[in-house]
């Protein structure tokens, strides 16, 4: 990164910025206009087909990208480079029609050349029947039974149960602690730790069965059953339980496998960030069974007043939430937070594609993210009336600082503030550098905690925003 100079200190308008962030970014989004949220990721395939033709397949999948079996699917189908559209389901008020299609009314469901296929391992087998291109299941008979018994067996082999378990901090299927002491909770706590650490032992001799990083050796359905539930607790266990899979010598071949998973080009559009991850968690809590479909049960605001780069939900419900059924993060570490963005070996690239995707997420939303700002970061209590629109036209500024050194590739620091006519004009040289910075403070850290990933952008696009957001908050004052 370089640092703004003098020659750079003009700031572009919206459309300017957008033109040039679109024209140096490959990821793009469709609009879905009066809709919660406004714009969804695309199929990173549809360019194969032909004019006019449609994809023969259809994903139905939750609205804000958390459902770990909905990433199944959406990893399967970018695996195997099959073109498709998505429908976005909003769990917390699913439509009766949808109700009335899927007899378990859950997401992932797909339609496969108009045939509706439901639960994430049914539709994984189904698309593989369908799609032999990348084929992701072993050509071998013998293999190919053992990687259909390991994808049948996913929830028996009691893993999943076990992490989230320990994440919990819970037995599985209770509400409530068994323990209130706090030896007999550290004791308990040590008891699904082992349970867990027990099972994770089974998983490395698993991966071992097969020369190469992945379950079968080489990458298939396997490895993609198994992404969700892994990625997850190698973000959330070193925040909520101290406890991290990365780097510990007690899983070499699980710590290559997520290495290998995280990298995989195919998963890039599609993987939460870890910082999301944790956010969930934080936020939603744990419900057994119903992980993600418990919005309107925990007396949320609706998420259709979610914008589209935005994200998670208000601070009201927030405390609410976190009391009833949150999990605590742990503070012995003072370096984990509920909001560390990447546990170790996970740092994404700093790529200019990256960047440039920031930045064109941000400038083709840039109205609704300041809406949201006003609204929900607290900022409207302090302002009269009066003062909004020059709030409003700060708030303004400093985004278009922010996408411009996404764009540029600098370094932006306060102290040399660019020249705008539109916000310099209106504020006739009257404006106090203390209270410009105190705007743009609460602006730019609570869109850095808003972004939601994937539905916002990428993780490694949203790894470049918080980065670039925290260079100019560093040098705020
Ligand atoms: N066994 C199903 C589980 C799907 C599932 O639990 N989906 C959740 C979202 S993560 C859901 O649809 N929840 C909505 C609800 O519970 O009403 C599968 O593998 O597809």
């Amino acid at each position: 990164m370089k640092t703004e100079t003098s020659q750079q200190k003009s700031l572009p308008n919206w459309e300017e910025l957008l033109e040039v962030a679109q024209q140096n970014t490959t990821a793009k989004w469709i609009s879905r206009p009066g809709q919660t949220p406004a714009t969804a990721t695309i199929s990173s395939h549809l360019h194969r087909l032909s004019p006019g033709e449609k994809p023969s397949v259809l994903l139905y999948r939750d609205t804000h990208g958390w459902c770990p079996f909905c990433e199944r699917v959406w990893f399967a189908l970018e695996e195997k480079q099959i073109p498709f559209e998505t429908e976005l389901i909003d769990l917390s008020n699913k439509p009766q029609w949808y109700k009335d299609m899927v007899p378990t009314a859950l997401v992932p469901a797909v339609k496969i050349e108009g045939e509706l296929v439901y639960e994430s391992k049914d539709i994984l087998l189904a698309l593989e029947k369908k799609f032999d291109r990348f084929p992701l299941l072993p050509i071998a008979s013998q293999e190919r039974s053992a990687a259909l018994d390991m994808i049948e067996n996913f929830d028996a082999n009691g893993l999943v149960k076990s992490g989230y378990a320990f994440l919990r901090g819970k037995p599985a299927n209770s509400e409530q602690s068994t323990e209130t002491i706090p030896e007999q909770i550290a004791a308990q706590l040590l008891n699904l730790q082992t349970t867990f650490e027990t099972k994770s032992d089974q998983l490395e001799v698993t991966l071992g069965q097969y020369p190469g990083v992945y379950f079968m050796g080489e990458f298939s359905l396997v490895d993609i059953m198994y992404t969700p539930a892994l990625r997850r607790f190698a973000a959330n266990l070193p925040v909520f339980r101290g406890y991290s899979l990365y780097d510990n010598d007690r899983f070499p071949r699980l710590n290559q496998w997520l290495t290998a998973i995280n990298k995989r080009s195919s998963y890039q559009r599609i993987k939460p960030s870890a910082r999301t991850n944790n956010l969930i968690i934080f936020f939603v809590g744990l419900i057994p069974h119903r992980l993600h479909g418990v919005q309107n049960y925990l007396g949320l605001e609706s998420p259709c007043n979610f914008p589209p780069v935005s994200c998670l939900l208000s601070p009201v419900s927030f405390f609410n939430m976190h009391k009833l059924f949150g999990v605590q993060p742990i503070h012995k570490n003072k370096s984990l937070s509920v909001t560390q963005p990447q546990p170790h070996g996970e740092v994404e690239s700093q790529t200019e594609e990256y960047s440039m995707e920031a930045a064109a997420r941000l400038s083709s939303n840039y109205q609704t993210v300041i809406a949201d700002i006003i609204k929900n970061s607290g900022i409207k209590k302090w302002v009269i009336q009066e003062t909004l629109p020059s709030i409003e036209l700060a708030i303004d500024r400093h985004l278009r600082r922010l996408v411009h050194c996404l764009i540029e590739g600098s370094i932006p620091l306060f102290s040399d503030k660019p020249v705008d006519s539109k916000t310099d004009q209106q504020n006739e040289g009257k404006e106090e550098p203390a209270a410009d910075a105190a705007v743009g403070a609460i602006a730019l850290a609570f869109l850095r905690n808003r972004v939601c990933v994937p539905r916002d952008m990428s993780a490694g696009a949203a790894v470049a925003l918080e980065t670039t957001i925290d260079a100019m908050l560093s040098s705020i004052y």
